[in-house]
């Protein structure tokens, strides 16, 4: 069985580049990326749609989620094996031989939710995403997925080749609900609120690294460094 390695978190409001980043950190570092958003948005049968706000997603595939829960009793993560399995990376048929490490992003988005992750694990790198928020809504606005995969583009920073259509697959991007205007006004609101205690915390404990700007390739390098000092790379940063 592999030993643990790293276990991190991106934390960031939406918009800030947080998959975008995971994306390169789990090919530079052959590291594992969870995401709750398109786990839910999975649960709900399609990676392009909204995610549920104040609604129960089944059991079995996840735990229970709702937004806001600042007591964290809504995302049962103790009891939910779905996302036990999900964080550790362990499938139940696969064992707990590959995925032992990774970085995960969406998650926690509440201090509860930091709270009971605690109950799991021990984080040993906690990576925080500032953007202005003006450039979030710009970004959002322009942002198109691949459904089935989660991939995601931007029609200014990373366009597909073809307008519409995802470069692996040849099936057509969609837009997600949640990232009309009025949608993303609300999630930044959200987020502002719920995220601070979160910082707050892991600041406390001296994990938090946090990176500010408005373009992701000048943070990305700073990330490489920060991980690169503690796992070793598998590409160098200018491969991802
Ligand atoms: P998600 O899916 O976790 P958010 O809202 O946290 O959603 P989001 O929107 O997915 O985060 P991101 O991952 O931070 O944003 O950003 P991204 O997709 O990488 O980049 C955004 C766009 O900008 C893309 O088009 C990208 O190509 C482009 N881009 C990146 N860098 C640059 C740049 O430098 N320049 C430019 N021009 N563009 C760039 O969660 C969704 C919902 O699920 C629920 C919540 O309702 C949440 O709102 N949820 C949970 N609920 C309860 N508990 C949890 N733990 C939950 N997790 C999710
Ligand atoms: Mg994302």
């Amino acid at each position: 069985m592999a030993s643990k390695l790293l276990r991190a978190v991106v934390l960031g409001p939406p918009g800030s580049g947080k998959g975008t980043v995971c994306e390169r950190i789990g090919r530079s570092f052959g590291l594992q990326h969870l995401s709750s958003g398109q786990f839910l948005r999975e649960s709900l049968g399609g990676g392009g749609g909204e995610c549920p706000r104040g609604r129960p997603v089944g059991r079995g595939s996840l735990p229970r989620a709702w937004d806001g829960d600042e007591h964290g009793a809504g995302m049962e993560v103790n009891t939910g094996v779905g996302w036990r399995w999900a964080w550790m990376g362990i499938h139940p048929h696969r064992g707990p031989a590959l995925f032992c490490c990774g970085v995960c992003t969406g998650f926690p988005r509440t201090l509860g939710q930091a709270k009971a992750l605690d109950g799991i694990c021990e984080l040993d790198l906690v990576i925080s995403l500032n953007i202005p928020f003006e450039t979030l809504k710009d970004r959002l606005s322009a942002r198109w997925v691949h459904p089935a995969s989660g991939r995601v583009y931007n029609m200014d920073f990373n366009p597909p080749h073809i307008q519409g259509i995802d470069d692996l697959t040849g099936e057509p991007l969609v837009q997600r609900e949640d990232d009309k205007p009025e949608a993303v006004a609300a999630r930044l609101r959200k987020y502002k609120d719920a995220a601070k205690p979160v910082i707050e915390l892991y600041k406390s404990r001296g994990i938090l690294h946090s990176f500010s700007g408005t373009e992701t390739n000048k943070i990305w390098p700073y990330v490489y460094t920060l991980l690169s000092s503690k796992i070793p790379p598998i590409l160098s940063d200018e491969e991802h």
